[in-house]
């Protein structure tokens, strides 16, 4: 397969998993502009009824919107393509105000997985480890969720299916202790990625907060020269459940960027607008998926035509 035929094929399963998300919002947005006789309140007014009802949450649909009046006036746009084109060409913009790519520049590039339970880091971080190792990177994973047994064999399974290693401990046993071990080895190894699992529920908030500010400590401590991403994960079928566990995190964690799972099977797609923009952190994956290929880095323009596209390919 050609270069531009896998391109082609990857955005066409982007464009798949984001089916319930286009509809909503292009068939809101079309059904709007056909609608329109001239552009005046009244349609902005509608356009951003149709963003808040793609969720893409309502300050920053009026954004979008007072933007695009500003431009509709400035272009003087009468026609009703010619302002979809503007809101893509908006939208677009407002996703591409960030760098979403992965600092991987430290040896070892150390990466955080984080998030509420369930919401995909384990899936998430076996998808970025066969990633990395298809990028000929050496990965090794640390199952510093040790609050169940279970979260530990799920992510042995994923190192199986990914190829890389992992270290472990028992259930109940510190995770901070399992995160000094995996620096030590990532440092005896020399690998270039470690990658950090991390439980999504403990006693209770603090708790979880203080763990976490523990394992950068350490991660700190033994690894001076490493870089570090602090990924948050967000299941995207929770719409602005999860714009409000962002905000939450971001309090007292330094998110470097947002990864959005579930993106399939949902219609809430456009949360990812919202959070990128209101907590000025990058969207730097989508899940779309539960297989080892289902993470995309995350494009904007890519992520904009598929939002828009109505037309098959
Ligand atoms: N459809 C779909 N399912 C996903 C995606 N990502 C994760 N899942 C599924 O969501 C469920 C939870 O995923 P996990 O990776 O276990 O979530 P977690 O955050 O590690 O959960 P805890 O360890 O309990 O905190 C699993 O059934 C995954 O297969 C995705 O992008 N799309
Ligand atoms: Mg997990």
């Amino acid at each position: 397969m050609g270069e531009k035929e896998e391109r082609k094929g990857i955005f066409r399963k982007l464009k798949s998993g984001l089916s319930k998300t286009r509809t909503v919002f292009s068939d809101g947005i079309e059904s709007v502009l056909k609608a329109f006789v001239r552009i005046d309140e009244d349609l902005f007014d509608d356009l951003t009824e149709a963003l808040i009802m793609a969720d893409i949450g309502a300050s920053t649909a009026m954004n979008i919107t007072d933007e695009l009046r500003d431009r509709v006036k400035s272009e003087r746009v009468t026609d009703g393509n010619e302002v979809k084109r503007l809101l893509r060409e908006i939208i677009t913009e407002k996703l591409s105000t960030h760098d979403t790519s992965l600092d991987l520049s430290g040896k070892p590039a150390v990466i955080m997985v984080i998030g509420v339970n369930g919401v995909g880091k384990t899936t998430t971080i076996g998808k970025l480890a066969a990633n990395l190792k298809a990028q000929g990177k050496t990965v090794l994973l640390a199952a510093a969720d040790t609050f169940r047994a279970a979260a530990v064999n799920q992510l042995v399974l994923w190192a199986e299916r990914s190829g890389v290693d992992i270290i472990k401990a028992a259930e109940g046993s510190d995770p901070s202790s399992v995160i000094f071990d995996a620096c030590t080895a990532a440092k005896n190894r020399g690998v270039d990625v470690l990658i950090c699992d991390t439980a999504g529920r403990l006693h209770n908030k603090k708790n979880l907060m203080d763990e976490l500010s523990k394992m950068n400590r350490i991660i700190s401590r033994e690894l001076p020269e490493s870089s570090r991403e602090t990924l948050l994960v967000l299941d995207a079928s929770t719409g602005q459940n999860a714009q409000i566990q962002a905000e939450m995190f971001s309090q007292t964690a330094d998110i470097t960027g947002i990864v959005l799972t579930k993106i399939d099977g949902t219609a809430k797609g456009g949360i990812v607008i919202s959070i990128s923009e209101s907590l000025d952190i990058p969207v730097k994956f989508l899940g779309i998926g539960e297989e080892k290929e289902d993470l995309r880095e995350f494009n904007p323009e890519e992520f904009a035509k598929a939002l828009f596209d109505n037309e098959e390919e």
